[in-house]
């Protein structure tokens, strides 16, 4: 049995519908992979696929947005079931629309469980909507909502959009807090904990069971915090053994294709609009064409020069050319 797990589409990132000026938008780019990995799923022939949360790039979303993301649901679900836990972005709940009315479409509006007969296998997928609120403090609780006097299945799942003790993104470990599942706390007779929220794909070897704790991590990279981060998702393979024991043998991660993502850090002082951007221009040309690029200035002169028409021009069609904010200075001199 094979199953696709992927998370943190956050559908809607920087997609306009009417958009004031034409430029090169990375929204497009959030969808091609999400359309990559359901491609994939039916490629593969994957049993089922589940997402982890995060699906909208927040709860507003304009309806064109929506409809654009669930018609594409709607399409794959022919192929296989699809279970998703809403995230923090969609604030816990998505939007309600005649394409999520698929019969092969499971969405998670409250602590419960899906059951799933295959062929070969029975599979039991629990969870609950992302909280925002204390979930160290709410998980035993909302765990046991979800699953009490579930019938035994061949596999058990855990589907969360939460940040659990040891997951970790560029520079921080979260390890405990009230927003961090303390590892000690998840159930021990499951076969994965899956879960959304860390945009970094990590396993975590969970302490207390042989079940690991699986983000998949976001499909592009959603700010520079992710520049080194390689994004995909993931294939998870169960088998089948002799004494009919179903355990998972198999977790590949597979890559996704992203753009490159570049900081540049302009040092140059000048008030010369000509040399700027004969700097920046050398600059950019050492990397790829359609790169992501976050500019970074905080010479006030140098930085009256970077105006929004200034930037369109210096970029090719395909770039996405940006300005970050002042940093905060430390006023210490
Ligand atoms: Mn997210």
């Amino acid at each position: 049995m094979k199953f696709l797990f992927f998370a943190d589409t956050h559908l809607g990132f920087d997609y306009p519908i009417k958009p004031r000026i034409e430029k090169n938008r990375r929204g497009k780019d959030f969808f091609q992979n999400y359309k990559n990995v359901l491609s994939y799923g039916v490629e593969k022939k994957v049993d089922l696929i589940l997402h982890g949360g995060d699906f909208f790039f927040r709860s507003k979303v304009h309806s064109a947005i929506i409809d654009k993301a669930y018609s594409l649901l709607y399409e794959f679900a022919d192929h296989f079931p699809i279970v998703i836990v809403p995230g923090n972005h969609e604030r816990s709940i998505l939007p309600n629309s005649f394409l999520t009315a698929h019969k092969n479409i499971f969405i998670f509006d409250e602590s419960k469980t899906f059951f799933f007969q295959f062929q070969k296998a029975t599979l039991a997928i629990s969870g609950f909507p992302n909280v925002r609120e204390n979930i160290r403090d709410n998980f035993s609780h909302l765990f046991q909502l979800a699953t009490e006097g579930n019938p035994f299945t061949n596999i058990k799942l855990l589907l969360l959009h939460q940040a659990i003790e040891n997951s970790k993104i560029a520079g921080f470990t979260f390890r405990t807090g009230k927003d961090v599942i303390p590892q000690k706390l998840l159930p021990r007779d499951h076969d994965a904990i899956l879960a959304g929220h860390i945009h970094r794909a990590q396993i975590i070897q969970n302490q207390y069971s042989s079940a690991p704790i699986i983000y998949p991590g976001s499909i592009e990279r959603t700010s520079t915090a992710e520049i080194d981060e390689e994004k995909g998702f993931f294939l998870l393979e169960f088998v089948e053994d002799e004494t009919e024991n179903w355990s998972l043998e198999n977790i590949e991660f597979v890559k996704l294709p992203t753009r490159q993502m570049v900081k540049l850090e302009i040092d140059l002082l000048t008030e010369d609009q000509k040399r700027i951007e004969n700097w920046l221009a050398a600059k950019i040309s050492r990397y790829k064409r359609d790169s992501v690029i976050r500019l970074y200035c905080d010479l006030p002169a140098t930085r009256k020069l970077l105006t929004a028409k200034f930037l369109r021009n210096i970029a090719s069609p395909q770039m996405h050319l940006t300005l970050a904010p002042l940093r905060r200075r430390n006023n210490k001199f």
